[in-house]
């Protein structure tokens, strides 16, 4: 068997789909791909829109995203989709040519021999779990279930396997050579679970966070048995904030220096926090380690050793570093009682700030020139049809949508977290709508990331997605304003028209690409045709039109702790909750 056809029938049992370009190093594992029934190649516009739409593939369908782009500017347009995927723990892999064996370098020193070589490994290493290039024939079959194996466990990320034009059609050999799997030894005393509930036992004020290690590691289902049965109040991150109903008495939803008042009074006031799966980012504990939930214990299970040495992780009081799967199968064996006159006035303190501190006003509401941002999320989750899968972008449109979050029934939510490239949203829409033939795609984008990944526009109407794309269209770069605004004496260079960025009318554009566009111009035309919209087919662009002016409100100032979100409250009102 060819190399690359053995490569195309080793994926079909990891995936369905492989995302890429066309290229002179990569054209015989393109053909293979088109040839085997079980795996399909789809063209993307550019590496870089593919990338993303692997990197989204996985997180929909929980499969292996796989890109295939030729050696050297191919491998460039990798970079992006790489990086979301290494900083969100996104399992993915890479396929890379490379010129033919005779013609890849043996002195690094000398620039470039063969067509378009460059030295990819150096350049991947930051991002990437593992690279390798592959210059035996026999060495294939090894480093591609080793490279598939690394990708998926532990913490999951992108791997890189670089396959010289000569080596993919080279006749596999009889014998394959195989990578083994050691099993780790487990030991269960390491996971501390005695501590654990003996801290629980003394709390008054609980709260398990969690991360995105629970959704990686498939513990969705073993976390809510834990909530389920001690009954203990709860907060998530982004990356998992879709899984609970806003609803849930025990929910005290996202909080972070870009989340909403109620969720971080909660954290503030909490004395003990149980961290599963989460590398504490600065997006959560801000800027003020001191001051990030100074009266609360701490404990943190994460799989990652390397990240309990971060100078910026706030005190730990116990750590535990372990798959945080492992931890909460064992937890959930132990009977712990939690008593109720102890935990259900801090339940109720929750749900107190949940209703005194909503995000969405009648100033919202009753907005008339333009259309607002929190009441365009607010009544977009009103009317988001069930099981939609929504990707926001970067910036101001992907705070918005994450503070008007409101999860009454069951979707798909994610974006490049951590990474957050402009652009991401449309491109990874692809890959979600590949993962989901069936639901409907909603992709959330400022007009000023539209043009980073606007190439894609075309991918979308060439496979007919079901991707409805909301430009979040306020003539602007309205977060980098934000901070001009803070920081900067309202000093704006390169955000908007006069201040020399130009950009592009999407209607016309989307037009040009034969998609259909709507347009919604204020308040009350969401009110009458966000739902019908939500409900149409894609591929559709909806322009809305937001007010230039709106802002992120509230947001914490750097260096400010989590309870002093701009506007500031006053100090008496901050003191009676920090007090409680
Ligand atoms: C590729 C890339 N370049 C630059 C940035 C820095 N950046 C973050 S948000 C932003 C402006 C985005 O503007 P827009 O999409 O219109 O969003 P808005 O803030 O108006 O919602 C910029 C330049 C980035 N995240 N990614």
């Amino acid at each position: 068997m060819k190399a690359s056809d053995y490569i195309a029938h080793f994926l079909s049992k990891h995936t369905k789909y492989a995302y890429g370009g066309q290229g002179s190093s990569v054209i015989h594992f393109i053909d293979s791909f088109k040839k085997n029934k079980k795996i399909n190649f789809i063209s993307g516009q550019s590496e870089q829109g593919s990338s993303l739409a692997a990197d989204a593939y996985h997180r929909v369908s929980g499969k292996l995203g796989v890109t295939l782009g030729t050696s050297g500017p191919g491998i460039i347009n990798f970079l992006q989709g790489m990086a979301c995927s290494y900083f969100d723990s996104i399992p993915g892999l890479y396929i890379a040519g490379a010129p033919t064996i005779n013609n890849i370098r043996k002195n690094k020193k000398i620039r470039q021999i063969g067509f378009q070589e460059m030295e990819v490994q150096d350049m991947v290493k930051p991002i990437c779990k593992y690279c390798k290039i592959i210059t035996k024939i026999e060495d294939l079959s090894y480093e591609l279930e080793k490279a598939v194996h690394i990708a998926n466990n532990g913490r999951k990320g992108p791997v890189l396997l670089e396959i010289p034009d000569d080596l993919s059609r080279m006749e596999m050999p009889k014998k394959l050579k195989r990578f083994k799997v050691k099993n780790p030894i487990i030991k269960k005393n390491n996971l501390k679970i005695d501590q654990v509930v003996k801290m629980i036992q003394k709390s008054k004020k609980p709260l398990i966070i969690i991360g995105n290690g629970v959704q990686s590691s498939k513990s969705l289902n073993s976390v809510k048995r834990l909530i389920k049965k001690f009954q203990i109040p709860y907060a998530c991150t982004w990356a998992t904030a879709h899984h609970f109903l806003t609803t849930d008495k025990l929910n005290s939803c996202v909080f972070g220096v870009a989340a909403t008042r109620f969720g971080n009074f909660t954290l503030q006031t909490a004395d003990l926090l149980i961290f599963l799966g989460t590398r504490l980012s600065s997006q959560i504990v801000g800027a003020n380690l001191s001051k990030f939930a100074p009266k609360a214990k701490k404990i943190l299970i994460e799989i990652d050793k390397q990240e309990f040495t971060n100078h910026r992780l706030p005190k730990i009081d116990l750590k535990i570093n372990c798959d945080v799967n492992l931890f909460l199968n064992e937890i959930n064996k132990v009977n712990l009682k939690i008593d109720n006159s102890i935990i259900n006035p801090w339940i109720k303190k929750i749900n107190l700030y949940k209703d005194k501190y909503k995000i969405v006003t009648e100033k919202n509401i009753n907005h008339k020139k333009d259309v607002d941002p929190y009441f365009f999320f607010d009544h977009m989750f009103n009317v988001v049809k069930k099981n939609s899968i929504i990707i926001p972008d970067a910036s101001a449109n992907l705070i918005w949508t994450y503070q008007a979050l409101k999860i009454k029934k069951k979707l798909n939510m994610f974006t490049a977290f951590n990474h957050s490239p402009m652009g991401y949203s449309m491109a990874a829409g692809v890959g979600a709508f590949f993962a989901d033939k069936k639901n409907t795609v909603i992709a959330i984008i400022g007009d000023g990331s539209m043009p980073m990944n606007i190439q894609e526009l075309e991918t979308i109407k060439n496979y007919n997605c079901n991707i409805i794309i909301l430009v979040i269209n306020n003539k602007g770069y309205s977060l980098i304003k934000q901070t001009q605004e803070t920081w900067l004496n309202s000093n704006y260079a390169g955000v908007d028209k006069k201040s020399g960025l130009s950009l592009p009318d999407n209607c016309r554009i989307a037009k040009a690409y034969g998609i259909k566009t709507a347009v919604l111009k204020n308040n009350n035309e969401v009110k009458k045709n966000l739902k019908k919209i939500m409900n149409t087919k894609g591929p559709l662009l909806v322009d809305v039109m937001i007010d230039p002016k709106a802002r992120v409100k509230p947001k914490i100032e750097f260096g400010k702790p989590l309870h002093n979100m701009s506007p500031l409250l006053s100090k008496n009102e901050i003191n009676e909750i920090l007090k409680s």
